[in-house]
């Protein structure tokens, strides 16, 4: 029998789980997910091989209307590259609301001439089930190229094993493209510097992490130990302290934090520097844009 094999762009707004549910499906945490939207900065691809199918998951910065700064700009750009590419889209929304980001995002699915699903996520938080139905009717009599809806709850993986089986159905015949065991094409120093923002996203508060990124300035693997050395930049040097903490704390937290999941994605021992830096005005600037790696 000859192997199935397609490429699933999932889009949606910031925050509707997009993230979650890539995880929960490779029962690995490959992208950074948090409570605060526009956590995913980057297309993150995540495979999952099972039997003769391999899915290629293309998880996307959620798509935002008004985009403030370049970095957003480029974050916009990753989904609609990432549409471009594709066999079939995964879109999520939350389920108990369908807003005019969400119409946004059908229309651009839709231009894009792509097959599509909607998963309807969140639906733990839904009080009345019932009120799913007009919604869906609404959304598919609007948007011909979806096929299927789904609703879900990404946490519990409540019908994710459903949303997986349909996208398995809908794979073209097509060898392999990643060797089976493969779980992403992010090397580990990328995972190493996302899992330091997700901490840095987790702890500051509501405001801070769009203005800060974390770089890795060096990712050494030593016979017995992992070195790493990280910064996180902030946009103004009053923000400093804040990442910082009083006498230090937070900043030691982020880093212990951090150094744990690490060792656990690494399988080693891991030893990690983290500064803070300021950067004025890197959410503008070109050759901040080209170190985090969204320019070439
Ligand atoms: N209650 C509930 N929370 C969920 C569910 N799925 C995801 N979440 C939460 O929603 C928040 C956002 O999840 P993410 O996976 O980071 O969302 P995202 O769409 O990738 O967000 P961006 O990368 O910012 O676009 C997290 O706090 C998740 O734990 C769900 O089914 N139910
Ligand atoms: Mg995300």
């Amino acid at each position: 029998m000859s192997n199935k094999c397609g490429l699933i762009a999932i889009v949606g707004r910031p925050n509707v789980g997009k993230s979650t549910v890539l995880n929960q499906i490779l029962k690995q945490k490959i992208s950074i997910t948090s409570r605060k939207p526009q956590t995913t900065r980057y297309q993150i691809i995540g495979i999952h091989t099972d039997g003769d199918s391999q899915i290629i998951f293309v998880d996307t910065p959620g798509w935002q209307i008004s985009p403030k700064n370049r970095l957003n700009r480029l974050m916009n750009r990753e989904v609609k590259q990432a549409l471009s590419d594709v066999d079939l889209v995964l879109m999520l929304c939350d389920s108990r609301q369908w807003t005019l980001g969400d119409e946004k995002i059908a229309t651009l699915v839709h231009e894009s001439g792509v097959p599509a699903i909607l998963a309807l996520n969140k639906i733990d938080l839904l009080n009345n089930k019932n009120s799913l139905l007009p919604t869906i009717a609404k959304i598919s009599e609007n948007y011909s190229n979806f096929s299927e809806f789904i609703p879900v709850c990404a946490q519990t993986v409540s019908g994710v094993e459903a949303l997986l089986e349909f996208i398995m159905f809908s794979l073209p015949e097509r060898p392999f493209i990643f060797p089976k065991g493969q779980v992403t094409d992010r090397p580990e120093r990328f995972l190493c510097g996302e899992i330091i923002r997700e901490k840095t996203m987790n702890y500051l508060g509501d405001e801070l992490p769009y203005t800060t990124t974390v770089v890795i300035d060096d990712f050494e693997e030593l016979e017995n130990i992992t070195n790493i050395i990280a910064t996180i930049w902030v946009g103004r040097d009053s923000q400093k302290p804040i990442v910082i903490g009083k006498n230090g704390s937070l900043l030691k937290r982020i880093a212990s934090d951090s150094r744990s999941d690490i060792e656990e994605l690494l399988q080693r021992k891991v030893f990690m520097k983290v500064w803070v830096k300021t950067k004025r005005g890197w959410l503008d600037s070109t050759e901040a844009m080209k170190t985090i790696g969204l320019l070439d």
